[in-house]
């Protein structure tokens, strides 16, 4: 690696030291938390692995003649394992409590469906119930990109954005799907990634509790526009949220979409 790169990234490294965004979802501390762990085991075994390099070039020792103590590696080597063992549970631990455990039964509804190389956010509406969606009614340039079927009554208040925007301090349990092929629902601050599957529907569930703006991206080469599919989300007050979601509706009964 030339070395202004390697200055380059120091430079970086010391500007944000934990090489992270900020955090904006209740979950992340713990999950920062592992990483932190995750970063100092493997810097310490780093740092060890060449130390014992070195030395065992400047001591030029032959190869019966043994002065390091045998038991300690072994020991280190436990200690490590132990370590990761005990990462693996925690971390299998944080993974199913946004997927597996459910959300809360106030928690806010809202569908994410990528498409090459799009994603779009429905929200449904104050029935509380996504309207159906047929794959041949889909049409992006005529208004209606996730097919919504018009016959249906209780798409008729769905409201579709490409901006997610989610109140501060509730929790949303996102569906996620896919129009075409995998992609990967990725938000960096929220600590969240979740793959959308053509033919799947699956949940993630978190709460968003600092009030911000953050990109949303896609974390599965899907294609030749993959690098440009990237989102926003935008974390707002319940207040602004209402407002928001309001005048999304008024938009939609005004512009006659399905
Ligand atoms: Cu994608």
């Amino acid at each position: 690696m030339p070395v202004h790169v390697i200055l380059l990234d120091a430079v970086r490294v010391a500007q944000s030291p934990t090489w992270m965004p900020s955090d904006g979802a209740l979950h992340g501390p713990a999950l920062d938390h592992l990483m932190r762990w995750n970063l100092i085991a493997l810097c310490l075994c780093f740092l060890a692995a060449h130390a014992w390099l070195v030395a065992a070039i400047l001591r030029r020792r032959k190869s019966t003649q043994a002065t390091a103590p045998k038991a300690l590696p072994w020991i280190i080597l436990t200690a490590l394992c132990a370590m990761y063992v005990w990462m693996a549970v925690i971390a299998q631990r944080l993974w199913a409590e946004n997927r597996f455990a459910g959300p809360a039964p106030e928690a806010m509804q809202v569908e994410v469906v990528g498409e090459q190389f799009q994603w779009y956010f429905r929200y449904p509406g104050e029935d509380a119930a996504f309207g159906i969606t047929r794959p041949e009614l889909v049409n992006a340039a005529g208004g209606n990109p996730l097919g919504l079927d018009a016959r249906d009554a209780r798409g008729k208040d769905d409201v579709v954005s490409s901006v997610l925007v989610l109140p501060v301090g509730r929790e949303a349990d996102l569906r996620l799907r896919s129009l075409d092929v995998i992609h990967g629902f990725f938000i960096p601050g929220m600590r969240l990634k979740e793959n959308a599957v053509p033919g799947l529907v699956l949940h993630v569930h978190f709460t968003p509790s600092v009030i911000g703006t953050y990109p949303i991206l896609c974390s599965q080469v899907c294609g030749s526009g993959h690098a440009r599919m990237q989102a926003m989300l935008s974390v707002v007050s319940p207040a602004e949220f209402q407002a928001w979601l309001a005048a999304r509706e008024r938009a939609r009964i005004q512009e006659g979409a399905p």
